[in-house]
């Protein structure tokens, strides 16, 4: 059974209709990455980061899977694959596509995080700074991202299943972000082939072992079938 790691980014739900980051109308265009994407923008101003998620998770509820996200849940299905999706996006298009063994590296918009104290539950619709912890009860509820100098999820397991597998594919990233920028590099010191599904050519493009660019709905869904 072949072993395949997927490595999914904004890219893979533009054509849902979620915004990329980098983009010249890209979500990073109307917001200072420090402002809203950090710990530290999160103490000097938590209302507008919350502000920021809530628009955010407003959009993500109101998009749909697109083909791309459907075609990866068919390679899934398939019994002579095992796939692991390792996506940095915050939304949930992939599990509504149909992909189960899905890890959210950079967390994900229905969760609420315990700035006090690390506890983690469902996050409402609409989230408030001063929203009491059900833990501990302190006013110190925020988004369960993974922000700028924070450590991703489920690291250890993300480079074991790099190391392990039969192909990394990359879809829909910029290249720009560490870990995730150096998965590629990672693979390829493990022996472990590689391809870029993206729009155009990635930060790491000439790394991989080869590259097909265009639209996710078109380049995932030919390299599936
Ligand atoms: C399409 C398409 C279509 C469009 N079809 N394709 C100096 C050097 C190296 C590293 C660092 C450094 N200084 C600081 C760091 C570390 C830092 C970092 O990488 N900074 C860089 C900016 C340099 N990283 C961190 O802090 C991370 N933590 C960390 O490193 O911890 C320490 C550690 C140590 C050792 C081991 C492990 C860890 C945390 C990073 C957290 C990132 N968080 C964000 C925001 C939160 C999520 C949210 O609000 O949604 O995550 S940033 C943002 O970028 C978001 C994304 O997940 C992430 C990646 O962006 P992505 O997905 O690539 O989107 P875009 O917009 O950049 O690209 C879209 C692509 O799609 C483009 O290529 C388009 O062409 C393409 N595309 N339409 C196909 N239709």
């Amino acid at each position: 059974m072949a072993k395949i790691v997927i490595l999914t980014g904004a890219g893979i739900s533009a054509e849902s209709g979620i915004r990329t980051f980098r983009a010249s109308d890209g979500l990073w265009e109307e917001h200072r990455i420090e402002d809203v994407a950090t710990p530290e923008g999160w103490m000097r101003d938590p209302a507008l980061v919350q502000r920021f998620y809530n628009m955010r998770r407003k959009a993500a509820a109101e998009a749909t899977p697109n083909a791309a996200h459907r075609a990866l849940a068919e390679l899934e299905a398939d019994r002579r694959h095992s796939v692991l999706v390792v996506t940095q996006n915050v939304d949930d298009l992939h599990e509504r596509g149909g992909s189960r063994n899905v890890i959210h590296m950079h967390g994900t918009l229905t969760g609420s995080l315990c700035h006090a104290c690390g506890h983690r539950w469902p996050a409402p619709p609409e989230m408030r700074p001063q929203d009491p912890c059900p833990a501990c009860s302190r006013p110190a509820t925020r988004p369960d991202i993974v922000w700028f100098g924070e450590m991703p999820y489920r690291m250890e397991e993300i480079w074991t299943a790099l190391r392990d597998a039969d192909l990394f594919v990359s879809i829909g990233t910029s290249g720009n972000v560490y870990p995730a920028a150096g998965f590629v590099a990672d693979a390829m010191h493990a022996g472990v082939p590689t391809l870029e599904l993206n729009l155009e050519p990635s930060a790491g493009t000439r790394m991989f072992d080869e590259a097909r660019h265009g639209p996710a709905t078109e380049v995932v869904p030919a390299w599936v079938r």
